[in-house]
């Protein structure tokens, strides 16, 4: 049997599949590319025509959704230390924190990242940066109460959703915003990041990187452009 393989880029969402194949022990191969692969590495388009990371691996499957493979690695493994069985009170919650991390959280952050960043300065674009900042803060509504008594999200233990969420608070501290976080928030996400696993995978890439998201000053946003 061969081992999964992970194509990765420093600071990409797959960091959350990276960071969980490392929790589980999991043997793996990894592809280190730079970003964004469909400028940089244009054959890796042969490999996943969509040219986003993560891309993985394993067997007959091929996944590309960041969230989606920490849970296909609990269930396909039998990970259940790091996940939740469809007959626990928590389930349902445990799922939606899985899907949360990425349609809500993540998402926002891409267009902050896109439009401040990642674009030409004559196609930035400062309102758009400007809504969906406040838009992720704001969604982070949720996670701030759930989080206010407990140390993890689900069942009082360390699980894949943990990580799915964490990496959303990891790139949002990247472009700047964990200064907005609540206190509870910017604790938890100190806690998850200061495991081993992540402190391990988490600079793999940086030297040989073209592209990390760099902190935002948000005050100043009406002015950056001018
Ligand atoms: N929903 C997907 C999104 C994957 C994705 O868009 N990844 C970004 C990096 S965080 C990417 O590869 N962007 C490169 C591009 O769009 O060309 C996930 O959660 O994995």
């Amino acid at each position: 049997m061969t081992s999964p393989k992970l194509w990765h880029c420093y600071t990409a969402r797959s960091l959350r599949a990276l960071w969980a194949l490392e929790e589980m022990g999991v043997d793996y191969e990894l592809e280190v590319l730079a970003f964004p692969p469909r400028m940089f590495q244009r054959e890796f388009l042969d490999v996943n025509p969509l040219g986003t990371v993560p891309y993985f691996v394993d067997g007959d499957t091929n996944m590309t959704e960041s969230s989606a493979i920490g849970l296909y690695l609990v269930e396909r493994y039998q990970r259940y230390d790091f996940g939740l069985k469809a007959d626990h009170p928590e389930y349902g919650d445990y799922l939606n924190w899985l899907f949360h991390s990425d349609a809500t959280l993540t998402f926002p952050q891409t267009l902050v990242l896109r439009y401040s960043q990642l674009e030409p300065m004559e196609r930035r674009q400062p309102q758009v940066v400007e809504d969906y900042y406040k838009w992720f803060l704001a969604r982070l509504k949720r996670l701030s109460t759930h989080i206010a008594d407990r140390e993890f999200l689900c069942d009082d233990r360390f699980t894949v959703a943990d990580i799915a969420i964490a990496y959303a608070l990891y790139l949002g501290d990247g472009l700047g915003l964990s200064q907005f976080y609540e206190p509870q928030v910017l604790d938890y996400f100190k806690r998850m990041t200061a495991r081993a696993a992540f402190q391990k995978v988490e600079p793999i890439g940086k030297e040989n990187s073209l592209f990390s998201p760099t902190p935002y000053p948000f005050e100043n946003i009406p002015d950056l452009f001018a």
